[in-house]
């Protein structure tokens, strides 16, 4: 954990106090966190089935919490000094937004049968809000970490990251894939994860950090078609399916699809669903293609496939937008920049930039001062160290 994280921990820990008190008599608050995440690449592949490779970063989502000794929940959002209170026999939707992960949680340990008491929780962070760095899958996994620890639920990681994956898909709409949850949970120090989202087995594989620098551009903008267009990116992925099934009934999901397939079977499949499909099966491959660059220490080849990554999900996937283009773009003739793409959903957030590290100032003013001519907005620039996952913090 970095010096950061730890006064991030210590300012809202400050707030759960002016906000419930100081009491002599009860027992002290803990404190739980659970990072944000960055993908190096494998975008849009995990509810398809296919390989990612995220971590966990030094931005992250902190509960600092008490059981209490009634049946009330009592939610204190630091970053907005916003309150939210209700009962465990009512989770009705309420009109504001934010408590809605907070009760999707308590939704799904009730649908399985887990019981708790009330508890009283300032919760905030340093994830930036629409970012693409997950700041709803970390809160989640956080909540779900204290409830388990709190009240002795019996819970697996992954019993975690399956639930914080349904919240997604059950409470909140969203038709997400288990990379979040999973990358804000298993993340190690200084270590991207290979997971293949179909077995669920993952991999380890140390990032070298002392020669490069892992830096995400926040375009601060996010397009409202973020959700539904992600949904329908699911949609037609399913239509792709569908259509190849016919002529193999053993697929199961484009997983199973190589580009050649794909290919074989363009002009059925029509054009849009053709180019989601085929940058699809084309990022699957990336992924393990990256991977093994990475392990021959060839950062090069690897921030090229980082480029590729990005014009699939400009051209073909369609979830870029011109703010993210435009940062991409303004890095493919700087030497000292390696592979640069937009991450995350898309429709915003931040581009993921592989650099030099002793060009990392020249970067970021050159970034900053483009980006505010291009666009009339303050570009911030994250310098991201990678961390351990879900944990108990002792301060
Ligand atoms: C969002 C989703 F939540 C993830 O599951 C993943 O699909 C990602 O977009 C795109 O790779 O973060």
């Amino acid at each position: 954990m970095s010096i950061t994280s730890v006064s991030v921990a210590e300012q809202i820990r400050e707030k759960y106090f002016s906000h419930f008190g100081k009491s002599e008599n009860s027992p002290a608050p803990r404190i739980f966190r659970s990072p944000g995440r960055i993908n190096l690449i494998g975008e849009h592949t995990d509810y398809n089935n296919g390989f990612v490779l995220p971590a966990g970063v030094d931005k992250a989502v902190y509960f600092v919490i008490t059981p209490r000794s009634d049946n009330q929940v009592m939610l204190h959002a630091a970053d907005f000094n916003d309150t939210y209170t209700f009962t465990l026999d009512d989770l009705s939707k309420p009109k504001k937004s934010w408590p809605l992960y907070q009760l999707g949680v308590i939704d799904q340990l009730q649908k399985i049968g887990k019981s708790i008491g009330g508890f009283q929780a300032t919760f905030g962070g340093d994830v930036p809000a629409g970012a693409g760095m997950s700041s709803s899958a970390a809160l989640e996994c956080c909540l779900f970490f204290a409830l388990n620890e709190m009240f002795s639920l019996g819970l697996t990681k992954w019993d975690i990251v399956k639930m914080g994956q349904k919240v997604e898909n059950e409470f909140i709409g969203l038709q997400s894939g288990i990379m979040d949850q999973f990358a804000s949970t298993f993340g190690k120090n200084e270590s991207v994860m290979k997971m293949d989202c179909r077995s669920l087995e993952f991999e380890y594989y140390p990032f070298p950090m002392d020669e490069y620098l892992l830096v995400l551009c926040d375009t601060s903008v996010k397009h409202s078609l973020a959700s539904s267009e992600y949904n329908t990116r699911r949609q037609e992925c399913e239509k792709g399916i569908a259509i190849l099934q016919k002529y193999d009934s053993t697929i199961q999901s484009l997983r199973d699809v190589s580009p050649e397939t794909v290919e074989t079977h363009k002009d059925e499949m029509g054009d849009v669903v053709y180019r989601r499909c085929s940058y699809i099966t084309h990022e699957i491959q990336r992924v393990t293609d990256a991977c093994a660059m990475l392990v021959a220490g060839d950062l090069e080849s690897f921030g090229k496939k980082m480029y590729e990554t990005h014009q699939g999900l400009q051209h073909d996937y369609e979830v870029s937008c011109p703010e993210l283009d435009y940062l991409v773009d303004q890095t493919i003739d700087d030497e000292n920049v390696l592979g640069a793409r937009m991450m995350g959903g898309g429709f915003g957030g931040c581009t993921i930039n592989l650099i030099k590290k002793d060009s990392v100032d020249a970067f970021e003013d050159k970034m900053k001062q483009g980006y505010k001519s291009a666009f009339g907005i303050d570009l911030p620039c994250y310098r991201v160290k990678i961390t351990n996952g879900t944990e108990e913090l002792s301060l």
